[in-house]
């Protein structure tokens, strides 16, 4: 027997993506993330504000990456492609690793070594891809894979590739589709700016096919040690612990630049202090778990409340909506999580050592 029992993105939203009958459809079932209503952050954010969590950890992978990744390679099997080839700050490797186990296609991958979490690394080794540790940063590694897969039939599979922006626009669908219309602001991480590219592209579309009314301001946010469009200017060695994100010059530059001014909205930076009070508030105060770069966006939402971003619009009794995008699983990076919390105390196996310690 053979089918899907509920498909994935490709086959909700077809007739938004390049594919046709001819196309194989490698998927996992990817997209259709729950947008979770956040009951702290929107307190903090004010009485007629709204905050929503796009929970994109859930896609099969525990990333977003895997919307683009289901189209990009659908498409490279189409086209009897051999082998495809990314560089990644890991979440791109793990779910290019995934989708062409799946689809039966050889994967490369190139990592800067030493520099990606322990669940992306894993996933891209048990999915047999072939892992290659390159001693530099994500950004020399896309600069050799854009050459390789120049030289080489080997198809590209980074967001450069337009299947993977077109694959990643759906998430802004299922936004749509679940609050009736977008939202009014949406806030991200900013890494390659692939994501916010796609995001655009999608409220767009969606927009002119009568799907939606209008458009929402977008917000992106960077790392500050990793802010090449906020610095304006690329950075030769970009830092910070959100590794997914720690990118010094972005394949899609531009196009996150017109994102921004299109829209009226505006791409900065947070601190990895912030990033990681984001990522507790987060997890302590709305029970969801999600990685560094994408506490991002909550440390985003954080620094705009804080800095009276939303006062200018918000003045009127009008209720407004705030999406934050949270691109990729908290279990990605539990070393991380270990390291910002206390580690369990040690206690002695008995009913006196534990009544005490809770204080009963
Ligand atoms: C969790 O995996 O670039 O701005 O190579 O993994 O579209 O790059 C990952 C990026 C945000 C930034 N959040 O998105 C890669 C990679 C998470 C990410 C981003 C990434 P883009």
């Amino acid at each position: 027997m053979s089918g899907q029992i509920n498909g994935g993105i490709i086959q909700r939203y077809r007739k938004f993506l390049p594919v046709s009958e001819k196309t194989p459809l490698v998927t996992l079932n990817e997209g259709n993330t729950p947008l979770i209503y956040a009951e702290t952050l929107s307190k903090l954010a004010g009485s007629n504000i709204d905050v929503y969590l796009k929970y994109e950890g859930l896609n099969p992978t525990g990333s977003f990456k895997d919307r683009g990744m289901t189209l990009a390679i659908s498409k490279a099997c189409e086209e009897n492609a051999t082998a495809v080839m990314c560089a990644s700050t890991g979440n791109t490797s793990a779910s290019a690793a995934a989708y062409a186990a799946r689809g039966k296609i050889k994967c490369i991958v190139l990592i800067p070594s030493g520099a990606i979490a322990l669940g992306k690394l894993s996933q891209a080794l048990i999915h047999g891809a072939k892992v290659l540790a390159i001693k530099g940063n994500f950004d020399v590694a896309l600069e050799l894979v854009k050459e390789i897969t120049n030289k080489y039939p080997i198809v590209l599979v980074n967001s450069l590739n337009p299947c993977r922006i077109e694959g990643q626009k759906t998430a802004s669908f299922e936004v749509c589709d679940c609050l009736g219309d977008a939202p009014d602001f949406q806030i991200m991480p900013v890494g390659n700016a692939g994501n916010i590219t796609a995001y655009w592209k999608g409220y767009k579309e969606y927009k002119a096919a009568g799907l939606s009314k209008k458009l929402p301001v977008m917000l992106g946010f960077q790392a500050k040690g990793a802010a090449p469009i906020v610095r304006n200017k690329p950075i030769k060695e970009p830092k910070t612990l959100a590794t997914a994100i720690r990118i010094g010059n972005p394949a899609s530059w531009k196009s996150a630049v017109a994102a921004r001014d299109e829209s009226g909205g505006l791409i900065d930076m947070v601190s990895d202090k912030e990033i990681i009070a984001a990522y507790k508030i987060l997890a302590e105060k709305e029970g969801v778990f999600a990685e560094p770069a994408s506490a991002a966006s909550i440390a985003g939402l954080l620094k705009l409340i804080n800095n009276g971003y939303f006062k200018k619009f918000t003045l009127s009794n009008k209720e407004y909506k705030i999406v934050c995008i949270l691109t990729g699983h908290g279990l990605k990076d539990p070393e991380r999580a270990i390291k910002t919390v206390k580690p369990p105390k040690v206690i002695r196996p008995d009913l006196k050592s534990i009544i005490k310690e809770i204080g009963y």
